[in-house]
């Protein structure tokens, strides 16, 4: 194995890893050298602020990525009809990461596409001159701590090596991808694809005989634009959503001008927000309105579109099975309405869960494209797929013959891809036997045995359940303002205390029993997955609360994790509590 400093890659990365050497950032610490301050694994959102904000404050950074490019998600999620479901204008970077680009971008939609967003992330990565920090087409293959040294080493997929006294996950919620265990996969000779992985070439169907397996969020987006080119699409659908229009359209430069000018406010609400949204959330229940009241209230959303029904109606959906009954009903009546076969519409409205207690998709000409004569659905609740055959899809004992399959069929959420690099912490103990009965974090941010370990926007955070750009910045400058008290303290790590651990573990598990969330199977809750432990993942006590919070924590010292010295630089007894 050689140090990921010798590298010979001829990405960008290899140069810097010379310049690291060059400005004297590899220090000695006792038997090894180690490589960077920090090493930042994933190059979306979330690790693009986190290495310009380390950087900020001196430290040495290197970020590797397993993409050839920047955008994490953005990056992957390439099929057709991939657009954020979060308003473009809320959907960035603030003017923490910089006040020139949040004035000097313009959106062209309400709601932008994947392309624009990659874009954008492209134009910050230059503009803020990050990409030379970054190694990218690099998986971390392992990163084990070593507590002798009190640095975490990290393998890289080419077999080199590199080490830091920090290592921040930046590997987003959604990056694993989950395609089920159908018998016969293999056999299938036509096409497969997987939305979270691809072809960035694009796909043509124009023609073809489609089959999209999964109506989640990314199925619902890209069922309408695959239906405009194939010859016959079959949707196979196993848990219908309650899908809510989203409206959307070029972005109007007037209001666009409107939220600039009062983005300050405008991202201090969001900031204080149960979702990370600076909207107007109506503090009453559904309950306490006539039908009338309540329909009109209904009605104002849905024409509105995005997430406005979800949080501008009634603030009790989630705790309060009446309240959500009543749009849960309006939303069914829309999709009744929407779709001209009555048995489809039927079939597409959802009686087996209460509204937004799995994400609710947002759509654009998802249930018209059931009123097309070439998209037919396929229920498979009752019914399972059976097998993947040469041909198709078998269910129902009916055979499917298509070209392509689409497997939309979500990801192994938020701890898929920390498990998948191997993190091991003290005493040998890897990161997914700790969480073997599901995770125990510190503020989704540490977890114990893993000193100098951080996790961005991680289990037990807010993470999926908020407008993501949002929490990053909150969960980035959390850590930021972390190392860079060790540093002023002379420290050298920080590791979650016991007892602190087990009360935010009970913290967050009280407040997610509180909710109608934990009854629902959904992803979140770590259902779609065979085997995994299931508890809420995200937490739901809201982003507002969840900043205070941690705010608190670090006003305090950090409160709640051990603050230590390495014992070899130690001038003073190692194990200063926080
Ligand atoms: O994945 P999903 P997704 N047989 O897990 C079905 C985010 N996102 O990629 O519901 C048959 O939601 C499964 O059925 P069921 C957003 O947070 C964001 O669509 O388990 N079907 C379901 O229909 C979202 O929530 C944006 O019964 C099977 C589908 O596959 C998250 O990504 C845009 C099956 C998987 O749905 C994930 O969405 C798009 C089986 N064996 C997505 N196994 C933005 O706005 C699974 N399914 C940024």
């Amino acid at each position: 194995m050689t140090s990921d400093n010798h590298a010979t890659a001829t990405q960008d990365g290899a140069a810097q890893d010379a310049a690291s050497q060059d400005t004297g950032d590899r220090r000695d610490q006792g038997a090894r050298a180690v490589d960077y301050d920090a090493i930042v694994v994933g190059a979306g959102f979330a690790g693009l602020y986190m290495l310009h904000s380390l950087r900020k404050l001196g430290f040495s950074v290197r970020v590797y990525e397993q993409g050839d490019g920047v955008g994490g998600t953005w990056y992957w999620n390439r099929y057709p009809g991939a657009r954020c479901d979060s308003e473009s204008v809320y959907y960035m970077f603030s003017d923490h990461m910089s006040e020139e680009i949040l004035a000097e971008w313009e959106w062209s939609e309400r709601f932008a596409a994947q392309p624009e967003i990659l874009r954008y992330l492209n134009f910050v990565t230059d503009k803020m001159d990050l990409r030379r920090d970054i190694r990218f087409g690099t998986k971390v293959t392992s990163a084990v701590y070593d507590a002798g040294r009190d640095v975490w080493d990290v393998t890289l997929g080419d077999g080199s090596t590199a080490s830091a006294r920090f290592l921040v996950t930046a590997v987003g919620c959604l990056s694993s991808t989950n395609t089920p265990e159908f018998p016969g996969i293999g056999t299938f000779t036509g096409k497969s694809y997987h939305t979270g992985a691809w072809p960035h070439e694009g796909v043509d169907f124009t023609g073809q005989r489609v089959a999209v397996i999964g109506t989640g969020a990314t199925g619902v987006q890209a069922v309408p634009e695959i239906a405009k080119q194939a010859a016959h699409l079959w949707v196979f659908q196993r848990t219908p959503n309650y899908d809510v229009p989203n409206r959307n359209r070029p972005l109007e430069p007037d209001y666009a001008a409107e939220v600039k000018g009062s983005y300050k406010e405008l991202w201090e609400k969001a900031r204080a927000s149960g979702f990370g949204l600076p909207y107007q959330v109506a503090e009453r229940s559904a309950v306490d309105y006539s039908p009338e009241e309540r329909e009109r209230i209904f009605e104002a959303a849905w024409a509105k579109g995005g997430f406005y029904m979800g949080l501008e109606t009634f603030s009790d959906y989630l705790v309060n099975r009446e309240s959500n009954e009543t749009v849960s009903e309006f939303l069914r009546s829309k999709i009744r309405e929407l779709v001209n076969d009555p048995a489809t519409g039927e079939l597409l409205a959802p009686k087996d869960h209460p509204f937004f207690t799995k994400r609710p998709p947002l759509e654009s000409g998802y249930y018209e494209a059931f009123n097309r004569d070439n998209v037919t659905l396929v229920d498979v609740r009752d019914a399972p797929i059976e097998e993947i055959t040469p041909h198709g899809v078998r269910t129902g004992g009916q055979d499917y013959e298509v070209d392509s399959i689409v497997y939309a069929t979500g990801f192994d959420a938020m701890t898929g891809t920390l498990y998948g690099m191997n993190i091991t912490g003290r005493d040998g103990v890897r990161l997914e036997d700790k969480w073997a009965d599901g995770p125990r974090t510190y503020l989704g941010l540490t977890t114990r045995g893993f000193p100098n370990l951080f996790i961005i926007t991680g289990p037990q955070s807010p993470s999926v359940l908020s407008n993501m750009p949002v929490v990053i910045e909150q969960n980035v400058e959390w850590i930021a303002s972390l190392i860079g008290y060790l540093r002023e303290h002379g420290l050298d790590g920080a590791e979650a205390a016991a007892d602190a651990e087990d009360q935010w573990v009970a913290h967050h598990n009280e407040v997610a029993a509180m909710t109608l969330l934990t009854g629902t199977d959904s992803w979140w809750m770590g259902a779609n997955i065979p085997g995994k432990p299931r508890t809420l993942y995200p937490y739901v006590g809201g982003v507002g609360v969840f900043r205070d919070l941690c705010r608190d924590v670090a006003d305090k010292g950090f409160q709640g994790l051990t603050l230590f010295r390495h014992e070899a630089e130690a001038t003073a007894p190692a194990g200063v509590s926080g």
